[in-house]
């Protein structure tokens, strides 16, 4: 799907970070923004934004049932509420970075920074590859059981990334 890799981008801003580059809001409940309103920013046909959600490798996106709305499964710093019910999570979860965060996060733990969530994978492959978008990869392991069982709460998107709140250091392997 080279050829919407651009489009695939542009829609994954809108539906996480900047609706209003197409003047849009988000709803708060749910995330969802009107399918119209993304083909004409994006300037798209339906068949070809079909195509991208259904394509993504990531599973990054949804449509409603009668496709008149669409979100962003995850990844959000728009303040939104997905409506996801708290799940409990494998013993371990890992996360991807790379080594010139490391100091930061064994000094205050894995934060969410922009995003409303610090974003777990179930396995190491995905956390590998998560870091490589940034340079040599490094793979933290979190605790993620320990931290469930004292009272964190952890959400499981649609398309199979764990998130929570923060990861404090004790809770850490790096
Ligand atoms: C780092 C992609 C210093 C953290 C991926 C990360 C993911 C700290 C960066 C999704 C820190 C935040 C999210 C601390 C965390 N001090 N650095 N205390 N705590 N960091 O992009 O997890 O392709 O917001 O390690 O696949 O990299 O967009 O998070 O490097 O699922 O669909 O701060 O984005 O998905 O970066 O990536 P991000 P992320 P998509």
């Amino acid at each position: 799907m080279k050829q919407y890799q651009s489009a695939s981008k542009f829609i994954s801003l809108v539906l996480r970070h900047r609706p209003e580059i197409i003047g849009v809001r988000l709803e708060y409940h749910g995330a969802w923004a009107p399918v119209k309103a993304v083909l004409r920013g994006a300037k798209l046909t339906m068949e070809e934004l079909e195509l991208i959600v259904e394509s993504d490798a990531k599973g990054r996106y949804s449509f409603n049932e009668d496709k008149t709305k669409i979100r962003a499964n995850q990844g959000h710093s728009v303040e939104v509420d997905l409506g996801l019910a708290p799940a409990q999570p494998p013993e371990k979860l890992y996360h991807g970075t790379v080594g010139r965060f490391l100091g930061g996060i064994q000094k205050e733990g894995l934060r969410a920074g922009e995003r409303q969530f610090v974003h777990l994978s179930a396995d190491v492959e995905t956390a590998l590859s998560v870091g490589r978008r940034r340079g040599k990869p490094v793979v933290i392991q979190i605790a993620a059981g320990r931290m469930y069982e004292d009272g964190y709460q952890f959400f499981l998107s649609a398309n199979g990334v764990w998130m929570t709140k923060e990861a404090p250091a004790a809770y850490l392997k790096i």
